[in-house]
């Protein structure tokens, strides 16, 4: 599905968690919190937006509600939410402000929904709390435009009649699908895009953007097999549903003062990228606006640190104007072969499959043309949208992508070649 396809290429996107947890200093709210705590004093989407766009991501997701059941926009089925906030004396509505920042700076517009609510009464009485759930997310897929990304968390605590809810998933599904047709939903079991399996950031090795649907087969789903199946895919499955991994920049997901000295660096920022997005996963990272409502100036110096650091080892793609040449073995092995005209240095490959025509390539290795012989630079399993090698820096004239191992007729979408 293009949605898919065109969410996976925005490869970076941030995601912001805001709430009363960040008034509270707390990861989880307990749903009995006052919405008198909410009260942002210069709450600004738009400079989250900007500073998205300046770090080169490419979409935002928002905490609509987090499990502590406060949300952000005044919805019409609860009365705790912003409208009953001293922020903007009630009028407020941090949901409008972050999709119309993000619309201003060209950006997607994500939303989550926590399915677990703690405070909503009928929580635990299934039938009603799914009524419930899916009337507010209703007002998030009617009342402001078009959003790229549902996202529903595996979270599922019990309920205060000491019930455990049970989502009606087919309903929740059924309603994005109908009234947001262009947003791809994220959740463990997918249906569009699946959760990479941990919060640090790291997609498996392999990691196939294929998977059996009976693998995960409900969002929160616990048992033996699914964190492998998560993080790897399965490359005879039958549902194409590539893999997001979210992880925050400091070591909570909401703002506490006292992570302020604990933010990640640039290093490590780019070492996040290379195990998400250089494994064939999209990056979602967490920065977390404080209770001014703004993004804190050492989260945004490290994202735009993070994004130079990016476009320092992206600049110049030595493979650039090179013609790859196919030549095929057996069955669906073989090679390519790019002649790059001089010797350059090389020690880093951008390697890409054309995924609109699927996902094929199970082994490869890639070699460089060195004094004389076909020398070793990298070689791995699955690459899928992208994968990134890093490699001893080589003196090479060509380069050779070997196929070792295909499920398909591999397709190439492109090879890069930097220096590192
Ligand atoms: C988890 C939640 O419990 C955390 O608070 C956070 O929202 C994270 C992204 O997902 O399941």
């Amino acid at each position: 599905m293009a949605a898919q396809l065109a969410w996976q290429r925005d490869e970076r996107a941030l995601f912001i968690h805001f709430g009363v947890n960040t008034f509270t200093n707390r990861e989880w709210g307990e749903g009995s919190e006052s919405p008198a705590i909410f009260n942002p004093t210069r709450l600004d989407p738009r400079q989250w937006a900007r500073v998205a766009k300046v770090a080169g991501f490419r979409a935002l997701v928002l905490t609509a509600k987090h499990h502590d059941g406060f949300c952000l926009w005044p919805s019409a089925l609860t009365d705790h939410t912003v409208a009953s906030s001293p922020w903007r004396d009630g009028h407020g509505d941090v949901v409008r402000e972050f999709v119309d920042a993000c619309r201003a700076e060209g950006l997607g517009a994500g939303l989550y929904l926590s399915p677990w609510d703690r405070h909503e009464p009928c929580y635990g009485d299934s039938p009603r709390y799914n009524d419930f759930y899916v009337a507010q997310l209703t007002e998030l897929l009617t009342r402001y435009g078009a959003l790229n990304e549902i996202w529903f968390d595996g979270a599922n605590g019990e309920g205060p009649n000491g019930r455990r809810q049970v989502y009606d998933w087919p309903r929740i599904f059924g309603t994005v699908r109908r009234l947001q047709p262009g947003a791809v939903m994220f959740s463990d079991a997918g249906p569009d895009v699946r959760w990479i399996g941990n919060e640090r950031g790291s997609a498996g090795e392999p990691n196939w953007s294929t998977i059996d649907p009976a693998a995960v087969p409900a969002p929160g789903a616990d048992g033996p097999g699914i964190i492998e199946a998560l993080q790897h895919g399965d490359p005879a499955g039958t549902v194409w549903r590539p893999a997001e991994a979210d992880v925050s920049i400091r070591p909570g997901w909401f703002w506490h003062p006292e992570e302020d000295d604990r933010v990640r660096g640039v290093d490590d920022l780019t070492e996040l990228y290379f195990a998400s997005v250089g494994r064939n996963a999209k990056l979602l990272l967490n920065v977390p606006p404080t209770t001014e409502g703004l993004l804190h100036q050492t989260d945004i110096a490290r994202l735009t640190g993070f994004d130079d650091r990016l476009q320092q080892l992206f600049t110049e793609d030595l493979a650039r104007n090179a013609r790859p040449r196919w030549r095929s073995g057996p069955g669906f092995t073989g090679h390519w072969e790019i002649d790059l005209g001089r010797e350059v240095g090389v020690g880093l490959a951008s390697l890409q499959e054309e995924i609109e025509g699927g996902q094929s390539i199970a082994r490869y290795r890639l070699e460089g043309w060195a004094g004389g012989a076909w020398q070793l630079l990298s070689r791995g399993a699955t690459i899928g949208y992208r994968r990134l090698d890093r490699f001893p820096m080589a003196r090479i004239s060509r380069v050779r992508l070997t196929i070792e191992e295909a499920f398909a007729r591999p397709l190439l979408g492109r090879l890069g070649l930097y220096s590192g």
